[in-house]
């Protein structure tokens, strides 16, 4: 954990928000790998995020009504089935994961959010980046191809994205901070995640290539498993938790869509070991290439 650097700097209550009142916090991410803080997003940030999840469903629906692979739209469905019946009648269409399409309005103050930044300052430093992975994930009912099993974040960028030539210890020497948050209630049985406290400070595990997803290898899963705790969340909380810590989705049993947002921030001063390269968040050295607001994050594009 040599990488949380600011820890002599003392968090300001009044410039984060209520949800971290002290260190304490920030200490129980160092011990178990997260840390999660209850009612962090006001109402309208929560709001303006589901907006934009919404306008992907429209999108979504309009180009397979225009493709004739549905019928019917079900414009007047809730947020939380609607996607799920559009996918019934077009099942081989069914989304797991938005990323390119995030460049929308409501999204910027998601990820923009000053006091979340100034927390994630604290942790990486004041050159902030919004690591090239952000992610609005609509888990449908029983579906597997958004089943995500057990990982570490590291271990993709080991396995899976290969544009650098870069060792475990590379990868392990990240300094990032993921953030999960929901955008409707997440319970184990509509598919929360689940995490293995500590194992963010074993290394990289061994993944294994499954039809939809990498698994950490049994032999380095099964004798950390039996301490999984499943991390339960309201709309407007969010978890923040290292990119070495062993987690999962849980299946969704229910009959409903369960959406929910991801993202990452990194130490601007290291390389993403990807061939893309996010977008400043915070920075002193480049000030002008910092996200500025919401028409500034819609006028970009993923990278
Ligand atoms: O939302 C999920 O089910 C999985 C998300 C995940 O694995 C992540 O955010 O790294």
């Amino acid at each position: 954990m040599a990488w949380v650097a600011n820890r002599g700097r003392v968090l300001d209550p009044e410039t984060i928000g209520v949800a971290v009142e002290t260190n304490t916090d920030l200490d129980r991410f160092e011990a178990t790998g997260y840390v999660i803080l209850k009612g962090f997003y006001p109402a309208g940030v929560v709001e303006a995020a589901r907006d934009a999840a919404g306008e992907l469903v429209d999108r979504f629906a309009n180009r397979l009504m225009a493709e004739r692979k549905i019928s019917r739209d079900h414009a007047d469905a809730p947020f939380e089935t609607r996607l799920a019946r559009i996918c019934e009648d077009a099942p081989d269409d069914a989304p797991h994961i938005f990323r390119k399409e995030l460049h929308l309005a409501g999204m910027y103050e998601v990820f923009f959010h000053p006091p979340l930044l100034d927390i994630v300052e604290t942790l990486l430093g004041d050159e902030l980046r919004l690591y090239p992975n952000y992610s609005i994930r609509p888990k449908l009912p029983d579906h597997a191809p958004t089943l995500v099993l057990w990982h570490q974040d590291g271990g993709y960028t080991f396995k899976v994205h290969r544009d650098g030539d870069h060792s475990a210890e590379t990868v392990d020497a990240l300094r990032m901070i993921n953030v999960w948050s929901p955008l409707v209630p997440a319970r184990e049985d509509n598919g929360c995640m689940q995490f293995i406290p500590g194992t963010h400070r074993i290394g990289m595990a061994r993944h294994e290539n499954r039809e939809y997803y990498l698994e950490i290898s049994q032999d380095d899963l099964e004798p950390y498993v039996d301490q999984a705790v499943s991390i339960e969340l309201d709309p407007g909380d969010i978890v923040l938790f290292h990119n070495m810590l062993y987690h999962q989705g849980l299946p969704n049993r229910s009959g409903e869509v369960r959406w929910s947002m991801d993202w990452r921030y990194q130490d601007a001063l290291q390389s993403t070991l990807r061939s893309t390269r996010g977008h400043l968040a915070r920075s002193r050295l480049c000030p002008d290439e910092v996200v500025r607001d919401a028409d500034d994050w819609t006028s970009r594009v993923f990278q």
